[in-house]
């Protein structure tokens, strides 16, 4: 059991002399004396400082003992940081540079260091800024793909897998306040929801909609029980940082096994509710349209690009106990093996449209929002964009298993933004 009764909250004028002793932190960035420190956080649950000396810079982010965005009556445990830091280990690992470099960790201060990454962005905050981000796309796609192959039964030595799944495990209650927050709350009345006023309606709506809540039990089932592989667990895209050309994958605290489907629908639906917030941050209708182009463009390469890079995957590195290149390709039938691969990517496209719907849902009607929305100053403007989301998430919720492609989904998106 780990001793936390040394833990303290940082703050900017302890910091330097509290980490100064660190070797590691002293390599990067020069003696402690000289180090300036800013705390930036705007998530919902950490600290996070960026810290600069004479010789470079780092992030330090320290978990709090509650939820930030609720406050200390939402307590929380301190383990997210080991979390956290085990999944940026192992995601690291299979997709090399597609994750800050880790510099130092403290279990007991619950504290990563890892590279200041700059000039990045947060991805919302491009999208907000209106700039294009080239590249996005497929670093998300390749990302995907080698994080989740490479992490499940497809690929990693049974026994491995099973004790990483144990490991996981532990992980309970960050995947606790997924299952709530993600799959129940858009459909209840629950304390901490709220939305912008103006979709009363559309709030009563869906907790009255009968379809849309056996579609949540249906997900919610799918996450609670397909433990597939080793998600990130929150890849929305103020989980991601990027340059026109880098990407990199943040903030993986919420990491668990579940199913394939969630890391991608939950990356594609901030995609599409950006594209549906366009509006709001474009005063020019053109230039909206424009964006919303390259958002769609994204989602489309992204998908495309997992397709691919998992179906290389598939062929070449097919080394653990689902492999079945026994029953297939050893017995001369490589349709079979083609067609046991189709099967499942289609099972992983139809979950990702399933939790796109719950994702967007709860972005909106739950308790925490995207910034994309939350910043159009304009209440009414803001929720005709979201009402256009919603009604976008429920389609997606309610026929995932009748949209055949991306481009079908891309283009739903786009029929549902050009509502009046
Ligand atoms: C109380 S935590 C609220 C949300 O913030 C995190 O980023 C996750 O998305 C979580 O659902
Ligand atoms: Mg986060």
């Amino acid at each position: 059991m780990l001793d936390r009764t040394a833990y303290l909250a940082l703050d900017a004028s302890s910091l330097p002399r509290r980490l100064g002793g660190r070797p590691e932190l002293l390599d990067r960035l020069g003696p402690a004396e000289a180090w300036q420190v800013r705390e930036v956080g705007d998530g919902n649950l950490n600290l996070v400082f960026i810290v600069e000396g004479p010789k470079g810079s780092v992030v330090v982010k320290q978990a709090l003992p509650y939820a930030r965005v609720v406050g200390e009556s939402w307590p929380m445990s301190l383990d997210r940081a080991f979390f956290e830091h085990e999944a940026l280990s192992r995601l690291g690992a299979r997709d090399p540079g597609r994750t800050p470099e880790l510099i130092a960790f403290d279990p007991a201060q619950a504290m990563l260091a890892m590279e200041h990454l700059t000039p990045h962005k947060v991805a919302r905050r491009a999208f907000i800024d209106g700039e294009e981000l080239p590249l996005l796309g497929t670093h998300l796609g390749l990302y995907l793909a080698r994080t989740l192959f490479r992490g499940s039964d497809w690929s990693m030595p049974a026994t491995a897998r099973k004790a990483d799944l144990a490991l996981f495990a532990g992980n309970a209650e960050l995947a606790g306040i997924t299952e709530e927050l993600v799959f129940s709350d858009p459909f209840k009345a629950a304390p901490l929801n709220r939305h912008t006023p103006g979709l009363d309606d559309i709030a009563v709506a869906f907790r009255a909609d009968r379809p849309l809540k056996l579609a949540a039990v249906e997900m919610k089932a799918r996450f609670c029980t397909g433990a597939e592989t080793l998600l990130h667990g929150d890849l929305h895209t103020g989980s991601v940082m990027a340059t026109p050309t880098d990407t990199r994958v943040i903030d993986a605290e919420f990491a668990l096994y579940g199913p394939m489907g969630f890391d991608v629908g939950v990356c594609l639906a901030n995609l599409w509710m950006a594209a549906f917030a366009q509006e709001g941050h474009r005063t020019d209708a053109r230039a909206a349209a424009a964006y919303c182009e390259f958002l769609l463009a994204t989602a489309g390469i992204l998908w495309r690009t997992f397709e691919a890079e998992f179906s290389r995957l598939w062929t070449n590195e097919r080394t653990g106990i689902l492999g079945g290149s026994d029953l297939f390709e050893a017995q001369g039938d490589e349709a079979g093996a083609k067609a046991a691969l189709t099967t499942h990517l289609t099972s992983v496209w139809q979950d990702a449209l399933g939790f796109a719907g719950m994702e967007i849902s709860r972005r909106i009607l739950g308790l925490a929002h995207i910034a994309e929305f939350e910043t159009i100053a304009d209440i009414g403007l803001r929720a005709r964009l979201e009402r256009r989301a919603l009604a976008f998430g429920r389609h997606l919720a309610l026929n995932r298993r009748q949209i055949p492609s991306i481009e079908a989904a891309n283009l739903l998106a786009e029929t549902q933004r050009a509502r009046p």
